[in-house]
């Protein structure tokens, strides 16, 4: 495997599971594999968990890890070509990545969307620019448009959680006081549909997503109608992506937040989140901390997602 960015990289679902758990059962049976090969994990943005399991995963497979914090040390990064450079960024990406490539064998790079231009976004502009100049193999670690160790991880949950063959999965909006991308969201969609579920997405009017993501999901505009009989409440906030409205958030109706009336209506359904979470706003201290709620699961797949990555990569250098 020479990139990583969306849900057709990993190829079949069944085998990409498959090589997870056989991970999960031994996380350590390739620990040489990665010996003398370096990781080097480059963040736009803040990571908890995508730093911490990618970091872990590497470290399972006997790599040696480079992260780089783009706005914490390293010269600001100019990303437009044809910009005349005479403003606060020293450098430029184009010099940057092939740089940052002849130090490692492997690149994985978080790039948030900027949310101002959608077509900017989109093309995947700053992910893509990584594939064309660092010579090297190069994953997500969450880009514009999807988080894709994210969706692996999350498949491998509902995988290891669900109780009928077909279960019910609803991804839902919840409000947030701050404007969110839709990676998340579209990438989990992109999955699910892959994985074949029966997929659900509700939200408020004016959240619709790209409909290249949303594929044959059914939508519901109304949240309790979607919860009803669901086996996993997947909650995520999302900021609109329909034309003008780009980048902008239309609701924080608090009446969205998962709560305990609202799990009530499902087929006592697990609840999940990928982290970080603001309670009372995406859902309640109650929902979070029930016994159905299995968000730490959830990010503890993250290392094995990040892991059958790198495994992939590691065996095709
Ligand atoms: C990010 C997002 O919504 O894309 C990262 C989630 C993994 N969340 C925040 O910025 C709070
Ligand atoms: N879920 C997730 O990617 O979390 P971080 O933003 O903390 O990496």
């Amino acid at each position: 495997m020479r990139y990583f960015t969306n849900v057709n990289d990993i190829g079949d679902l069944k085998v990409a599971l498959k090589e997870a758990f056989e991970i999960k059962k031994d996380r350590f049976q390739f620990d040489t594999l990665g010996k003398n090969k370096t990781l080097m994990m480059v963040f736009f943005n803040s990571s908890l968990r995508t730093r911490l399991s990618t970091q872990k995963a590497a470290m399972n497979l006997g790599m040696n890890v480079i992260v780089l914090d783009v706005n914490q040390g390293a010269w600001k990064l100019e990303t437009e070509r044809g910009v005349i450079m005479d403003g606060d960024k020293p450098e430029h990406l184009l010099e940057a990545i092939p740089v940052m490539g002849v130090y490692c064998d492997i690149i994985g790079v978080r790039s948030f969307a900027g949310l101002e231009d959608r077509e900017y976004d989109y093309n995947e502009t700053v992910i893509n620019q990584f594939i064309k100049y660092s010579g090297k193999p190069v994953f997500s670690m969450e880009a514009a448009t999807r988080h894709p160790l994210q969706s692996y991880a999350d498949l491998i949950t509902i995988e290891e959680y669900k109780t009928t063959e077909r279960p019910k999965v609803v991804l839902t909006w919840a409000p947030h006081p701050r404007a969110l991308p839709q990676a998340v969201p579209n990438s989990f969609a992109e999955w699910m549909n892959a994985a074949d579920y029966d997929f659900v997405i509700t939200h408020p009017r004016g959240y619709e997503l790209d409909p290249q993501f949303v594929g044959n999901a059914r939508v519901e505009y109304d949240q309790r109608k979607a919860f009803e009989g669901a086996d996993f409440i997947y909650a995520k906030n999302w900021s609109a992506y329909s034309g003008d409205n780009y980048g902008k958030i239309l609701s924080k109706d608090m009446d969205w937040t998962v709560d305990t009336e609202k799990m009530a209506l499902t087929n006592q359904a697990y609840f999940m989140h990928c982290l970080p979470v603001r309670r009372n706003m995406i859902v309640s201290d109650d929902v979070i901390e029930s016994e159905r709620s299995i968000v730490i699961p959830e990010a503890a797949n993250r290392e094995i997602s990040a892991q059958a990555v790198m495994k992939k990569m590691l065996l095709s250098l």
